[in-house]
């Protein structure tokens, strides 16, 4: 196996012998080969329109190989299997790409670029089956997960590799776009909405991953049966939306983000389901109580299966009544001690109060805006975040999205004016709403993006993360800070390039790092 899709890879290089996130060699190698599939299947629907099928498994395939989503190779057997299938409906004599060489063929730089291209697409995939889940989708956005696979499957030299990842973000955006429309029109607009973060006593169930859909089916399931749902790591910000706040029974949050997932449920006395990423190898005294859906798959973990449409949840219930849940009411807080979390600043609320924010800028009270957010992960390192955070000065606002807000969304940072300090604008995809506020914002002040007080100091560790920085890249913005280490898949003069044309910068201390920005002020 080969793989150094992640920010954990081994030795910052890749992991060869098991991934450090418990991916074996075997499911590393089925997930090359399904990617060289989907590839073949691409090839053969060059020219034709592929179908309903074809799209799906495009979508399905290439969300299944994100960090973290399915570590049963029956599961990805399986996948190969209909890819097969569907190749050969449209042009069985369509070659799939060589798996063995996907990572490792030809020279570094070229590597590089097919491999940066390949993970964004992996990561737009799960974006665009949120979307997909809830009825949108978009012939331009489909038809280029043909187009980019295509290309992953041709030389191309340096300069059309770059247009060619530019063009990508420019698509991403879109795909962003559509599952933001896909949520507010289905789930109404975020609201600023304070999270609890107690759990109180009698049964319940965990939900985490992305997937608002299988969140809303679960309230619906769950109504008036006595148990109630807490949110963990990417689903907290649904807690914001009208239409899933409404469920009394949507208590609260429970846990922080991902990586601490093994401590958190560690003899947890209730389930927990698994809409997407990030699912870590469960230990023994929860995995019982572990329950995935759609492309999420872990071997003898129980599956509840409909990828799309409706879903039956009466397993993970009657696991919920079985365990009882705690005795008594428990508190729990944040990696801070704080126990009270806000979330719900999307763009309509944002831009709902955007005169404030304007002559809260115009009058020198706010000074600078950053946008801390990303993924969280294992890492010491990502100490940066917190400590940055803390270091932000009193007339600051700090915007966040994705699980990476965790290490200070506890934090009680204060108001300037009535506005918190803190704004969390929602999952890694609502950086589409981070996106529109500055638009915004660069046209209240007649200006450009570039020439905002803003600055974005992004933490990344999967695959999601690579194509939203893409299409940060393809608007042009500069000066973002990245960290807490350089993608192992990014070769020296693919990183140069990216230095010389967007001023990315690799994170240092956030000592260093607010001094350098504030100084430019
Ligand atoms: Fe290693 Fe990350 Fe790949 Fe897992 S996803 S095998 S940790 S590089
Ligand atoms: Fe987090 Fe996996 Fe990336 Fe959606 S849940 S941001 S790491």
């Amino acid at each position: 196996m080969f793989c150094f899709q992640c920010e954990q890879t081994a030795g910052g290089k890749g992991c060869t012998k098991g991934g450090v996130c418990g991916k074996k060699p075997e499911v590393a190698n089925k997930q090359d080969e399904l990617t060289g599939a989907l590839i073949g299947l691409a090839r053969a629907a060059a020219g034709k329109t592929p179908g309903k099928t074809a799209d799906e498994l495009m979508m399905q395939g290439l969300f299944t190989t994100v960090t973290n989503v399915n570590f049963d190779s029956s599961r990805i057997d399986e996948f190969i299997r209909l890819v097969a299938a569907e190749k050969a409906k449209l042009d069985p004599g369509a070659q799939d790409f060589p798996a063995g060489t996907l990572f490792t063929g030809g020279e570094e730089d070229i590597v590089s670029l097919r491999s940066t291209l390949l993970l964004g697409l992996r990561g737009m995939a799960a974006y665009a089956w949120h979307a997909y889940v809830l009825g949108k989708r978009d012939d331009e956005l489909t038809a280029w997960f043909y187009k980019g696979m295509r290309a992953i499957g041709e030389e191309h030299t340096a300069e059309e590799w770059l247009n060619l990842l530019m063009e990508f973000g420019h698509i991403n955006l879109k795909c962003m776009a559509l599952l933001d429309e896909a949520n507010t029109s289905a789930y109404g607009h975020p609201v600023p909405t304070e999270v609890s973060t107690l759990v109180e006593k009698g049964p319940f169930i965990v939900i985490t991953g992305h997937d608002l859909h299988d969140l809303k089916q679960l309230l619906e399931q769950t109504k008036d049966k006595g148990i109630n749902i807490y949110t963990h790591g990417e689903m907290l910000p649904a807690h914001a939306y009208p239409e899933l706040k409404k469920y009394p029974h949507l208590k609260g949050n429970f846990g922080t983000a991902w990586q601490n997932q093994q401590k958190e449920f560690d003899n947890l006395p209730a389930p927990i389901l698994y809409t997407t990423n990030c699912l870590m190898p469960p230990k023994p005294s929860y995995a019982d109580r572990v329950f995935t859906t759609a492309v999420v798959g872990y071997p003898e973990l129980k599956h509840i299966p409909g990828e799309n449409g409706s879903k039956d949840f009466t397993p993970v219930i009657n696991k919920a009544l079985e365990l009882g849940g705690w005795k008594e009411d428990k508190q729990f807080t944040g990696i801070n001690g704080g126990a009270g979390l806000m979330t719900g600043f999307g763009r309509n609320a944002v831009l709902g109060v955007a005169d404030k924010v304007i002559d809260a800028v115009k009058a020198g009270a706010i000074k600078h805006f950053f946008l801390v957010g990303g993924c969280d992960g294992a890492k010491p390192g990502r100490n940066y975040y917190t400590e940055f955070v803390q270091k932000t000065p009193k007339d600051t606002v700090v915007l966040t999205l994705a699980c990476g807000k965790y290490r200070f969304n506890d934090l009680n940072a204060g108001d300037i004016g009535g506005i918190p300090r803190i704004l969390d604008m929602g999952q890694c995809n609502d950086a589409y709403s981070a996106i529109q506020v500055a638009v915004a914002l660069a046209g209240a002040f007649q200006c450009g993006v570039n020439d905002l007080p803003l600055t974005l100091v992004l933490s990344w560790y999967e695959q999601k993360a690579v194509c939203i920085l893409l299409t940060l890249l393809a608007l042009g913005i500069k000066n973002i800070y990245i960290g807490p280490s350089l993608p192992a898949f990014l070769s020296g003069n693919v990183l140069n390039i990216l230095v010389e044309k967007f001023n990315l910068k690799p994170i240092s201390t956030p000592a260093e790092d607010m001094q350098a920005i504030l100084s430019r002020c």
